[in-house]
């Protein structure tokens, strides 16, 4: 994505697209890290000259290098299940409310501390003395420089989301060197230079500085939210939904931990207080699953099926990993004694009205767990395009949805970019360039709130 910044305007442009595939082996899920490599180095030439290069991408997951700082494998997928019954042993060392006290990060079975410790006893961990998270190990290739940028690093689990450093004391008991992490920089922090190899290959002038952005993608995201004043929640919707509040300070409750919700590190000493919701991975894997039929006509009629007929928990880890997805999906419906859904606009209706009865939990429960009240949900990422799934989670929070920008986070890898390039200010005077520039779409909450809380209950028991 090339992004052009000026006083009172913003653009995005995507100059390619390029797929993210993982790879089955048979040592388990793999990512093709080279492969997205190569899609980087073809974007930068597709994009041309330009000031200033970010990487942000999904999170927890890293590369290994050895002593001559050559990367050891290919990157595990965090859909791999090494993680199985992994957190069960951390947790007899550590217990998990003490986990969570010290790093505030919710139970998901691959964050990088969990990853780390199923593969505590591999040859590879033997041999690597670096550790580069996905986006720093891109960035490494582009510069050669090294770091561990804060707000992804903050997804490991293994950092103090009050100090915003690591947590020495957690990484210690648990047998984690930290000393394979490379220093942490600060989104804004300058990252090097696109190294001479890489503008020959790619066709540009140097020197081309790389900065350091939110590199976890949500983090990014967040920043990218059009909100103004603190009265917000959000929910970034792609393949997964993030739901939740911006805040100024952790929230280590016990009833938090109770309620999984995680405190990421975001820009300008906010934390990004939000729960995982599985998103429309649900429906990415069922279109897969049914042969790739078009999304439009598919939520046309899925509009048209009757609301709230079946609800499955979209926060369920059962469905993490790949493959069977509406089976899985039937499955979880008859379990609970609810229609099943059979064509796929039925099944699609249920995942959509699924994931508004998530987001709505998510963000009721953010709000009373860290006393912060909202006014009005934003919605960004690839779900804004999802004009049902708006207007459903209008519904469902009883709140007003404001949808968009779609790009939110390669908008807000622009924006820290720009801001250290001195064309924009803080986090709010990027907010309200936003607001000025992106389209954005309201949604009012519509219906029966009646009928979303009984809807709750189902799947609570309430
Ligand atoms: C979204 C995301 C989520 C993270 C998941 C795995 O792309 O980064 O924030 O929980 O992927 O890293």
């Amino acid at each position: 994505m090339v992004g052009r910044v000026g006083p009172d305007s913003l653009e995005l442009t995507e100059a390619h697209r390029f797929p993210n595939r993982p790879v089955r082996t048979p040592e388990g899920l793999r990512w093709d890290v080279l492969g997205l490599y190569a899609g980087v180095l073809d974007g930068l030439r597709a994009a041309g000259q330009v000031d200033s290069v970010g990487i942000d991408s999904w999170a927890v997951d890293y590369g290994l290098l050895d002593a001559d700082g050559a990367l050891l494998g290919n990157p595990v997928h965090y859909r791999d299940f090494r993680t199985e019954g992994v957190a069960e042993k951390v947790w007899a060392t550590v217990p998990a409310e003490e986990l969570y006290a010290a790093t505030g990060l919710q139970y998901a079975p691959f964050n990088t501390l969990y990853q780390l410790t199923a593969a505590r006893h591999s040859a590879q961990l033997a041999y690597a003395e670096r550790l580069l998270l996905i986006p720093d190990l891109l960035t490494y290739w582009l510069t050669g420089e090294q770091g561990t940028e804060l707000t992804n690093a903050s997804t490991t689990q293994l950092v103090d989301p009050r100090t915003r450093d690591w947590s020495y004391d957690i990484a210690s008991r648990l047998g984690i060197d930290l000393g394979l992490f490379a220093p942490l920089r600060q989104p804004g922090d300058p990252a090097g230079l696109l190294r001479a190899e890489v503008l020959e290959e790619i066709g540009l002038t140097g020197p081309v500085p790389v900065t350091a952005v939110g590199s976890h993608d949500t983090a990014s995201a967040v920043a990218a939210v059009p909100a103004d004043g603190e009265r917000f929640a959000y929910i970034c919707t792609g393949t997964w939904s993030l739901a939740g509040l911006e805040l100024d300070a952790p929230v280590l409750t016990e009833e938090s931990r109770a309620a999984n919700f995680t405190n990421e590190l975001g820009l300008d000493g906010t934390v990004r207080y939000l729960r995982n919701i599985m998103g429309l991975w649900l429906l990415q894997e069922c279109v897969r699953a049914w042969g790739g039929p078009e999304l439009g006509p598919l939520l046309l009629e899925a509009g048209q099926v009757p609301a709230l007929r079946s609800v499955v928990d979209a926060g369920d880890a059962a469905f993490l990993a790949p493959g069977r997805m509406p089976e899985r999906i039937a499955e979880a419906c008859r379990a609970s004694g609810q229609p099943v859904p059979v064509s796929p606009a039925e099944v699609t209706r249920c995942i959509l009205d699924s994931l508004a009865l998530a987001h709505r939990r998510a963000i009721d429960e953010a709000q009373r767990l860290a006393g912060h009240p909202v006014d009005v949900v934003h919605v960004v990422g690839g779900g804004t395009r999802n004009a049902l799934l708006c207007q459903l989670t209008a519904d469902a929070c009883g709140l007003p949805v404001v949808a968009g920008p779609a790009e939110a986070a390669a908008l807000g890898n622009v924006l820290v970019q720009a801001r250290t390039h001195g064309l924009v200010g803080d986090l709010g005077d990027g907010r309200r360039l936003l607001t000025r520039t992106q389209p954005l779409t309201r949604y009012e909450p519509h219906g029966d709130a009646a009928r979303w809380r009984e809807a709750e209950a189902r799947l609570t028991g309430g």
